[in-house]
């Protein structure tokens, strides 16, 4: 075998063993490239005799073109199987169930705010709802809360800047509960009037069981001859439907208002079970307690008098109570904090999924 036979044996063998296309370059540049073994062949027929030229010059210029073949089929080669690999890992199996997607649910301040609705609702009442930033007037003094309470100073009520009062020179604040949407309603449209009113309300307040912003639902009736005993019905028919049981007792408890007169605290009965607490049953009952739950009482004839109704003609019962409470012991939570950090999984955990709406009917709470 003649020396160039040899080096372009040992040339092709290598480019066929050729790992990757850095590999082929590197074979490339050495055989072809300026200095490569190849290029310094053909420079040096330059310098021979037409004879010796005519003898090597074939030979050599059959080298370089058998290399250059060797080296375009072995990188259509890797070429192809590179396709081949990428083809391969980007293929999609349409046949393949879908990844789940984390989907959100229905919150439970909402889910209880439907279930408010749709259970008074049944009783007559409409949901009245209202601006969260309110006068001092429509939060405080219309409801006969006086200048020298504490819920008005500053830091238990987020005020607005004294810039920011309105045209009457009324301080602007997050309203501190939703009584001042059933003022609204009271001074502008005639009784009879059955609302309830849930919605956010703000108070300077934080630790394990306060957030300054909260929910609450309170309800108004007003109408002629309206006394303690509808409104003990109207709670515990609310009460009944709510919490899925019959045996609901109420405890009312004389209790200290400013817009209400005579007020009640309203307890219910309940007992510990695996840790949980079950609303029903009479709190003075072996292995029952009674918890608070709502305030209420027969509105103050001085808040009828300030939304521009005739007191003597007029009477009606409110109440009020924290919808983020209801719900946990509806649902079973047990640290309110929970309720604003927007975590699926405990919402999942606690029964809110979203193919899994809860409702009054169906219910998960069973
Ligand atoms: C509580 C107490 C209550 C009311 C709210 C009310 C509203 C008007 C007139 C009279 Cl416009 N009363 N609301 C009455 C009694 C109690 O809430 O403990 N809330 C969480």
């Amino acid at each position: 075998m003649s020396e160039l036979q040899a080096m372009q044996a040992r040339l092709v063998a290598d480019i066929a063993a050729a790992a990757d296309l850095d590999a082929i370059e590197a074979l490339r540049v050495g055989a072809l490239g300026k200095a490569g073994s190849i290029t310094a062949l053909l420079k040096t027929l330059g310098g021979m005799s037409p004879e010796e030229r005519q003898a090597q010059g074939p030979a050599i210029h059959g080298l370089r073109e058998a290399v250059t073949a060797a080296l375009a089929t072995r990188k259509a080669a890797l070429e192809g199987a590179a396709l081949e690999t990428k083809l391969a890992a980007e293929r999609l199996d349409m046949t393949l169930p879908a990844d789940a997607r984390p989907l959100g649910s229905v919150h439970p301040v909402s889910q209880v705010m439907d279930e408010l609705a749709e259970i008074f609702a049944d009783m007559g009442f409409a949901v009245a709802t209202g601006p969260e930033i309110e006068d001092d007037w429509r939060n405080f003094t219309a409801l006969n809360i006086p200048e020298t309470h504490p819920a008005r100073a500053m830091h238990d009520t987020f005020y607005f800047p004294a810039q920011m009062n309105d045209a009457e020179g009324r301080a602007m604040l997050l309203r501190t509960h939703t009584s001042p949407v059933q003022i609204r309603t009271m001074m502008a449209q005639e009784p009879p009037i059955r609302i309830i009113a849930p919605g956010r309300v703000y108070r300077s307040d934080s630790d394990a069981t306060h957030t300054p912003m909260f929910h609450q639902v309170e309800g108004l009736v007003i109408d002629r001859g309206i006394h303690m005993g509808h409104l003990k019905w109207t709670l515990e028919t609310f009460l009944k439907a709510y919490f899925e049981r019959d045996d609901i007792v109420l405890r009312l408890r004389p209790s200290y208002f400013p817009f209400t007169e005579p007020s009640a605290e309203v307890d219910v009965g309940y007992k510990q079970e695996k840790g949980r607490r079950i609303v029903g049953g009479n709190g003075d009952d072996e292995g029952h307690a009674w918890m608070e739950l709502l305030g209420s009482g027969m509105v103050n004839r001085r808040v009828i008098a300030n939304c521009g109704l005739d007191p003597d003609e007029w009477q009606g019962f409110a109440f009020g109570a924290g919808i983020d409470r209801l719900a946990m012991l509806k649902y079973g939570m047990d640290d309110l904090r929970a309720f604003f950090d927007g975590d699926l999984r405990w919402l999942a955990h606690y029964g809110f999924g979203a193919l899994s709406v809860p409702t009054l009917s169906g219910g998960i709470s069973a």
